[in-house]
């Protein structure tokens, strides 16, 4: 095998030439352009082209095969080297730097231990059990330490803080009732057009719940009720929620876009209220959400935005889910679910203080309509403390 360099100014008719000197089978392995000429507008490229000549019964890779010492292959190789280097450092940099920014989930950064004596030094007495208690719950020891203090008075002798009140429960509700707001049993006005959308990661309970909702609109407040689904995406879906609305004796609808949704919207002008139905999205699935986003967004200046969390996901991953569906959806309130899968239920402390969205509802079972309550302080108390309710 033979490598040939040509030199000159115009690169296709270099290439031209090695065709017509070795045929057109000659393989083309690299060129160079060097700037010649001393005055700047007078500069020219120059090309040199290196080409490889075929032999008849030996090709590129059997000479290398057969491990033979040829410095022209080794020279053009590292040349080649270089020049895929070349090509792929501005890709790699960028590659490098995206991973050094990409945005990690907030609760990937790892707790310290907590040094329980140092962290609730200032407290004594029942104040100290009751920290005790809400961390057993899985309450974060920030918001035990702000809540406590909340029914705290400061105890002179022992230099410390402790309950102004031998109950816990007591103490739980006033200070739930000062950092905690609540939506309230849902009292909607005949003739008002209330628009409500459940949205929500996947499988949490959202269509459960909705006609948990439904059932207490219809039959307890008597009141003109439709539902539209969003929810084209799941097998089974639409059945599921047309049956449920069958039951209730209740219009349903399926849309898939935006156009729809807002003529749905107009004709259904003359109900009370109108629940939205969408399908689970995982809160890392930015494309879908925007997708969902751009489909409400039609309904979106008198639409209330209702977040189903479920009380079993983990403190860290329920705060990132809120985090992440804020940023598409003015969040109107939480709606928790699945409070019957939990010992711990930390969470209905930790995410409403953390996040200050007001909380609705809670989801206590499957059986609808019965398995549904509405939150106050009182409830959320009951529910660390372990009674029933
Ligand atoms: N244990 C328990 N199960 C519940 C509760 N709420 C809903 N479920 C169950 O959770 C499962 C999922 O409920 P769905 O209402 O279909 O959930 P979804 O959020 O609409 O699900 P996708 O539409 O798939 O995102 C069903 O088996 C419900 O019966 C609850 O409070 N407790
Ligand atoms: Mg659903």
């Amino acid at each position: 095998m033979e490598i040939v360099k040509y030199e000159g100014y115009n690169l296709d008719e270099l290439i031209l030439q090695a065709k017509k000197e070795y045929g057109k089978d000659v393989k083309i392995i690299s060129y160079e352009v060097q700037e010649s000429g001393a005055i700047p507008f007078l500069k020219k490229k120059k090309y040199a082209l290196f080409v490889q000549v075929p032999t008849p019964d030996e090709g590129f890779f059997d000479i290398l095969a057969k491990e033979e010492k040829n410095e022209e292959i080794d020279k053009f190789l590292e040349k080649i080297e270089k020049m895929i280097d070349k090509k792929i450092e501005p890709l790699k940099q960028a590659l490098l730097n995206k991973a050094d920014t990409t945005e990690l989930p907030s609760h990937t950064a790892v707790a310290a231990p907590l040094d329980f004596a140092q962290e609730f030094k200032e407290f004594t007495g029942d104040a100290l059990d009751l920290i005790k208690l809400l961390l057993k719950k899985d309450v974060d020891p920030k918001i035990a330490k702000m809540l406590v203090k909340e029914s705290c008075g400061f105890d002179i002798d022992a230099n410390k803080f402790d309950l102004n009140t031998s109950f816990f429960k007591e103490a739980l509700v006033n200070a739930i009732e000062k950092k905690i707001k609540f939506k309230g049993p849902l009292k909607i006005q005949k003739g008002s057009f209330k628009v409500i959308a459940f949205v929500g990661p996947t499988g949490v309970g959202k269509t459960t719940n909705l006609f948990k909702i439904a059932s207490e609109l219809v039959i307890n407040q008597k009141l003109k009720i439709a539902v539209i689904s969003i929810d084209t995406f799941k097998v089974g879906a639409i059945q599921q929620a047309r049956s449920f609305s069958n039951i209730l004796n209740i219009p349903f609808y399926a849309i898939t876009d935006s156009k729809n949704l807002k003529k749905t919207l107009q004709n259904l002008n003359g109900f009370d209220v109108v629940l939205i139905d969408t399908v689970g999205r995982s809160h890392y699935d930015y494309w879908r959400l925007g997708e969902m986003k751009e489909i409400l967004g039609s309904g979106s200046d008198f639409m209330e935005i209702s977040l189903v969390i479920s009380c079993n996901y983990k403190n860290s991953e329920a705060l990132e889910i809120v985090n992440r569906y804020r940023t598409f959806f003015p969040i109107n309130d939480i709606f928790f679910t699945k409070i019957d899968e939990t010992y711990k239920p930390g969470i209905l402390l930790n995410l409403p203080i953390k996040s200050n969205i007001p909380v609705s509802f809670i989801s206590t079972g499957q059986k609808v309509p019965e398995d549904i309550r509405v939150l106050n302080a009182e409830r959320i108390a009951n529910y660390i403390l372990g009674e029933n309710v």
